[in-house]
């Protein structure tokens, strides 16, 4: 995809997607699209606030101590990921499925950004990964892209983002923390970072990519499994 046509696609998209998000029903529904349409024309594609080396957390908190309950996840962590895949599907030209070789193949990006949480803790880590934008450069999304689905090995997780936010420089998949492998606990080998929306956007374990042109044929229609326990499909921060 040359950057002209990634342009255009992301440009359709913006236009294309209007100002609603696509949970936007029910009783706060105007909350919603209000909290959504403001956050798009302020920010923009404003950057994440980056941080110096020396706001690291020492201590990072993560809200779980291990992997995956399951032999899945044993046999892959025992194998060390060497068959951990991330399977890339949908309206791309190049359907793939990628190692973490792979993605470590693909030039990364680091920065140093917060992770907060909705539940009140927050730490500083640096992250460094893949740009979504460019894995979907190179696998050729396909002009009618508006959003990029994410999928954790996680049974029933699964979350999405538009493609503004999914072809933003920020959004990484993430296999590096701190300068070291993603440990497990904080969704090793392979984590989907959205550094502009609140931490539950950042899916831990994710194996799966489905780029779509409409949310609502993709599992419960609403964006996110999460939307089902009343968490905003839009968590712009
Ligand atoms: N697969 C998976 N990803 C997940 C979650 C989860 O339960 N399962 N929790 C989310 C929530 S609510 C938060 S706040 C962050 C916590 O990340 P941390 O453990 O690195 O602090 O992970 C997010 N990603
Ligand atoms: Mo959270």
């Amino acid at each position: 995809m040359t950057r002209r046509q990634l342009l255009l696609a992301s440009a359709s998209t913006a236009s294309g997607a209007g100002i609603l998000a696509p949970d936007a029903t029910g009783p706060f529904a105007l909350g919603e699209a209000l909290n959504y349409a403001t956050h798009r024309l302020i920010t923009g594609s404003s950057l994440a606030r980056e941080f110096p080396r020396s706001a690291i957390s020492a201590k990072p908190f993560a809200n779980r101590k291990g992997g995956l309950e399951g032999d899945a996840f044993a046999q892959h962590q025992a194998a060390g990921f060497a068959n951990w895949r991330l399977k890339v599907e949908g309206l791309i030209e190049k359907p793939a499925s990628l190692s973490l070789a792979d993605l470590r193949a693909i030039p990364s990006r680091s920065q140093i950004t917060q992770l907060t949480c909705e539940e009140g803790w927050s730490y500083i880590a640096e992250w460094t990964g893949v740009p979504v934008a460019h894995v979907l450069e190179q696998l050729r999304v396909k002009p009618e892209a508006r959003y990029v689905v994410y999928y954790s090995l996680e049974k029933g997780v699964w979350d999405s983002v538009d493609l503004d936010e999914a072809l933003h420089p920020q959004t990484l998949l993430v296999h590096t923390f701190n300068g070291a492998d993603l440990p497990v606990p904080h969704g090793g080998p392979l984590r989907f970072r959205v550094p502009r929306q609140l931490g539950y956007k950042s899916l831990k374990f994710v194996d799966r990519l489905l780029i779509t042109d409409s949310l609502e044929k993709v599992e419960n229609g609403r964006g996110s499994n999460s939307f089902d326990f009343g968490y905003a499909w839009f968590a712009g921060i």
